[in-house]
């Protein structure tokens, strides 16, 4: 099954979003395979965003990121990565729809509460980068209740 690595972003665990975000995907019918709070230091920061080094918001994204504890977690289901970045909403919230993560709890596209993987590709090397030890290997008992 596809993966994608998700994070609540700093602003998000300090608005106390973390159960609401995470009722999101559950709901859909995704599979929680790892999860775990960690504040992160600059260089790591800069090796998750290391694609955006030239952009000039790229300080502040990272300042923005070490700046408390954010929530890693790998998500699992089919077509998880597109559907993933839908239930986020949009890059800038005042463009994100109504109804996404963004588009319901943000304002600031430097404060958009929530990350997700943009394609299978970059999913593996986020998940790699942010859980080396690995992921939790296990099937809903639910599978045949979401899948056909
Ligand atoms: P996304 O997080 O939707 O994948 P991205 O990968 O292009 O968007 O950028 C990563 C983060 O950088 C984004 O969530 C918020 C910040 N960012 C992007 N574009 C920005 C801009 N024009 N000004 C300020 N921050 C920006
Ligand atoms: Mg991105």
């Amino acid at each position: 099954m596809e993966q994608t690595f998700i994070m609540i972003k700093p602003d998000g665990v300090q608005r106390g979003l973390v159960g609401e975000i995470i009722g999101r995907f559950e709901k859909k019918g995704f599979s929680l395979k790892g999860l775990k709070l960690i504040t992160v230091d600059r260089a790591f920061a800069e090796k998750h965003y290391a694609d955006l080094s030239a952009k000039p918001f790229f300080n502040g994204l990272v300042e923005y990121i070490v700046s408390g504890p954010v929530v890693a977690m790998v998500w699992a289901g089919k077509s998880v990565v597109t559907t993933g970045r839908k239930i986020i909403g949009a890059t800038n919230p005042l463009e994100s729809a109504a109804g996404t993560i963004r588009g319901d709890y943000a304002i600031d596209i430097g404060r958009n509460v929530i990350h997700g993987s943009d394609s299978v590709e970059s999913a593996k090397k986020e998940i790699a980068l942010w859980f080396p030890e690995g992921v939790a290997e296990w099937q809903s008992s639910l599978h045949s209740w979401i899948y056909e």
